[in-house]
Order: structure tokens, then C-alpha cells, then sequence
């Protein structure tokens, strides 16, 4: 790559719709093929249970486990497969992200809202869940301590986790550990549309869920957004290919915002890579870094892929620089500025941010203690990414002495008059000893 790959266009040169055009991630519609497949799926693992969870992996994964569930001897291989150093690493970092997650966590409160009135918030767990941790191209063990350190703190009573098994029908090691590590209950070997089928349905081996998390390909997207549809079980957020946005100044390091691009970029070949700037050198020298380090990377050929659709802005202003983030809504926003924080209050819509040089997406992605799984495709404007609140059910309570619908029933009486709803009104006007 020469750096011409890498488009440098000026905002203020672009009329509205080559401006739209800039910020539009790629077509995003899946296709009604897709759609059809992940139906079909579906219907095959709600009719056919284990067994058809079997052919389809025999179909797509080239192996058909007797037994989904991954068992003791497959957990203690697990832990003597991976390196003592990597389990150190997760082990850390789900230190740190328990730390984070249990400081926001939602607390039950009360107020008395009139004399007598008291309303009451409690919090419980959304009782089964289920977590999809990847394994395509790269095994994301890192997934799973993103999504079983917030469902343990939650205190959910069942945590089941479907990762795909490999050629040789087991699960990756360190998926495996790091699912042990935060206490997922149970883990089976089911990729796909059919694992997310599984989880919202039930067979006779896998439990339904309540609620299924975690990111995945379309078919896991398409397959998440059908079983919603169809009320079988919730789901965390739309989720689509992940994306990075980065701000930067005229003092930014261009190696260091050419890597944290590149680690966008590498994630798969529809990842969204944005750079904007107020300073022209720095995109130029910015471009010639990615060209540079583009080309030692292992992960080069879906790293390019992704690059031919990556954008590098020049704005006028960091002003107008964070208007246009605002409208992009990132999933990931990395302010490379001098003086980072103060920016912050023109920050929007945004899944995570990150402030100054020293603070690259991947340390958030694995260990500085927030969540990875956040909202792609533009719904940060109306999503956030995934915590303990994703993981429960807050749940209203009201408790009204005599004395308390004394002072407020005659306020539902009017209400229910003037909504035509009789009953209503009735039930507030027999306590207060009335007649209607
Ligand atoms: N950047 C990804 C998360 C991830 N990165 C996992 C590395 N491993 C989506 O936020
Ligand atoms: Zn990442």
C-alpha cells in the first residue's frame, strides 16, 4: 500500500450528501438470503433439538460433538493448555473489570413521594443468561470476561456460554478458562445462528435464556435480532462490525493513532476506521504510518480490507470535529488531543472513550476495566455498552398507607376521569369511602 488506499478528504470541500456519504458505514441491510438461512436455522433447532444441533454442526463446523457441554476432563485440560502468564493476564483483568462494573452498579433506593407514599426501587437478576463468545478468525477469550464478570456480579442464577468448537470438537482453552475464571455455570460448544437458537429456545441439553449477549457474525447478529423478534428472548443491543473514530491534533503521534487504527482494522474486514483532524500534516503522516506498519502485520490482508473503507478527515476545527463524532456515534472514540478532558462535555453519543496518547482502544478492549461489548452501527446515540444494569431487572414497588391515597387519591380520580377509565376510579374512590 502507498498511502493513496488511504483516503484524506477535506470536510469543507464535501456539499452535504458526499458529507453524509463519508460518515455512512458500509451497506449494513443483511442480506434476504442471510435472512431466510438464520430462519431456517432456527426453525431446525426448535424442532429438531440436540439432534439437529448435531447435523448443523456437522454442516458448518466439520465436527458433531455427542455431547455439547463442555465437561470436568475438558475444563482441567483447559487450565494445563494455557500458559500460567496468560492466565495471570485474565486473571488481572478481570481484577479490574469487576472493579469497574461493581462501582456502577445500580443501588435500591425508596422516597416518599407524598405522606404516607413510599416508592421503592429493588434490583434482581435476570435469572438465565446466555453469552455468545465468538471464535471466527481470532478466539475472543477476552469476550468472555467482558460478559461473566458483569452476569456474576449481578448475581444471575444461570449462566450458560456457546462458543464454536474447533476442527478437533473442543473449545478454545482460553475461552474456556476465562469462563471458569468469572463462573460462567455452564459452557457448550455450539457456534452460530444455531447456538443463539439454542440458547433462546432450549433443547434438551442447552437451557433457554432469558436473555442472550455478545457479539458475533451476521448470522449471529441476524440470529440475536430474530429470536427478539419472535419475544423468545431479549437480547443486549443491535450489534454490527466493530468501529473506531479518532480525534486528533496537530501534536498527536501519528505512529501511535496509525496503530490504534490498525487495531481496529484488523478485528475483520468490515471494520470502520475514522480518523479525523484539524491539522493536514498529521493525517499525511498519520497515512504513511498505517502504510508502514500495515505491511508487518499478521492480520495485513483483513487489516487492508478494512483500510480500503476507512476515512481520514481533514475538519476545520476540533469543534467541528466532535459535531461529526456526535453524528457518527462511535462505538469506540479515542481523543489523541493534548488536553483530552476537558472535550469530554462536547462528547454526545459514544460507546467508550479514551483520553490522550497513552490510552490505545486495545487496553480498554482487555484490561483497563471497561466493557468491550458496546453499541456499533450508530447506536451509541441510543445504546450503551453492556454492565451489571444489562444483566438485571429493575423492578418498581409502591407501598400507600390510609392516609397516604387520602392525600393522593383524589389526584388518580381526576386522572381516571379524565381518561374515561371508570374502574379507575372506582378502585381509588371505594378506599377513600366516596361515592362516584
Ligand atoms: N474491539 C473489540 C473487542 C476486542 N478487541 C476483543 C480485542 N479483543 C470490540 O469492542
Ligand atoms: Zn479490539
Amino acid at each position: 500500500m502507498n498511502g493513496s488506499e488511504l483516503k484524506i478528504l477535506d470536510w469543507a470541500a464535501l456539499d452535504a450528501d458526499a458529507q453524509a456519504a463519508t460518515l455512512t458505514r458500509p451497506v449494513q441491510s443483511v442480506a434476504a438470503q442471510t435472512r431466510e438461512s438464520v430462519a431456517a436455522l432456527i426453525e431446525q433447532v426448535r424442532g429438531g433439538g440436540d439432534a439437529a444441533l448435531r447435523a448443523i454442526s456437522a454442516r458448518f463446523d466439520g465436527v458433531a460433538p455427542e455431547d455439547f457441554e463442555v465437561g470436568e476432563a475438558e475444563f482441567a485440560a483447559a487450565e494445563r493448555a494455557v500458559s500460567a502468564e496468560l492466565r495471570i493476564a485474565m486473571q488481572q483483568a478481570a481484577g479490574r473489570i469487576d472493579a469497574y462494573h461493581r462501582a456502577g452498579m445500580a443501588q435500591p433506593y425508596a422516597v416518599e413521594t407524598a405522606p404516607g407514599v413510599v416508592c421503592e426501587k429493588m434490583i434482581r437478576p435476570i435469572g438465565r443468561v446466555g453469552l455468545y463468545v465468538p471464535a471466527g478468525s481470532a478466539p475472543l477469550p477476552s469476550t468472555a470476561l467482558m460478559l461473566g464478570v458483569p452476569a456474576r456480579l449481578a448475581g444471575c442464577r444461570e449462566v450458560v456460554l456457546c462458543t464454536p468448537p474447533r476442527k478437533d470438537g473442543s473449545a478454545d482453552p482460553a475461552v474456556l478458562v476465562a469462563a471458569r475464571l468469572t463462573g460462567v455455570h455452564r459452557v457448550f460448544k455450539i457456534g452460530g445462528a444455531q447456538a443463539i437458537a439454542a440458547m433462546a429456545y432450549g433443547t434438551e441439553t442447552v437451557p433457554s435464556c432469558d436473555k442472550l449477549f455478545g457479539p458475533g457474525n451476521s448470522y449471529v447478529t441476524e440470529a440475536k435480532q430474530q429470536v427478539a423478534q419472535a419475544g423468545a428472548a431479549a437480547i443486549d443491543m443491535p450489534a454490527g462490525p466493530s468501529e473506531v473514530l479518532v480525534i486528533a491534533d496537530a501534536g498527536a503521534n501519528p505512529a501511535f493513532v496509525a496503530a490504534d487504527l490498525l487495531s481496529q482494522a484488523e478485528h475483520g474486514p468490515d471494520s470502520q476506521v475514522l480518523l479525523l483532524s484539524d491539522d493536514a500534516a498529521l493525517l499525511a503522516a498519520v497515512a504513511g504510518e498505517v502504510a508502514r506498519q500495515v505491511a508487518v502485520l499478521e492480520r495485513e490482508a483483513i487489516a487492508r480490507q478494512a483500510l480500503s473503507a476507512s476515512r481520514l478527515v481533514k475538519v476545520q476545527s476540533l469543534d467541528q470535529a466532535f459535531e461529526i463524532s456526535n453524528r457518527y456515534a462511535p462505538e469506540h472514540l479515542i481523543l489523541a488531543l493534548r488536553d483530552p478532558r476537558p472535550w469530554l462535555a462536547q462528547v454526545e453519543a459514544a460507546g467508550s472513550v479514551f483520553l490522550g496518547d497513552y490510552t490505545p482502544e486495545a487496553l480498554g478492549d482487555y484490561c483497563s476495566g471497561t466493557n468491550h461489548v458496546l453499541p456499533t452501527a450508530g447506536a451509541a446515540r441510543a445504546y450503551s455498552g453492556v454492565s451489571v444494569a444489562s444483566f438485571q431487572n429493575q423492578i418498581s414497588v409502591q407501598a400507600a398507607s390510609a392516609e397516604g391515597i387520602a392525600g393522593i387519591g383524589p389526584c388518580a380520580l381526576t386522572l381516571a376521569r379524565a381518561e374515561g377509565l371508570g374502574a379507575h376510579a372506582n378502585a381509588v374512590a371505594l378506599r377513600l369511602g366516596v361515592t362516584l
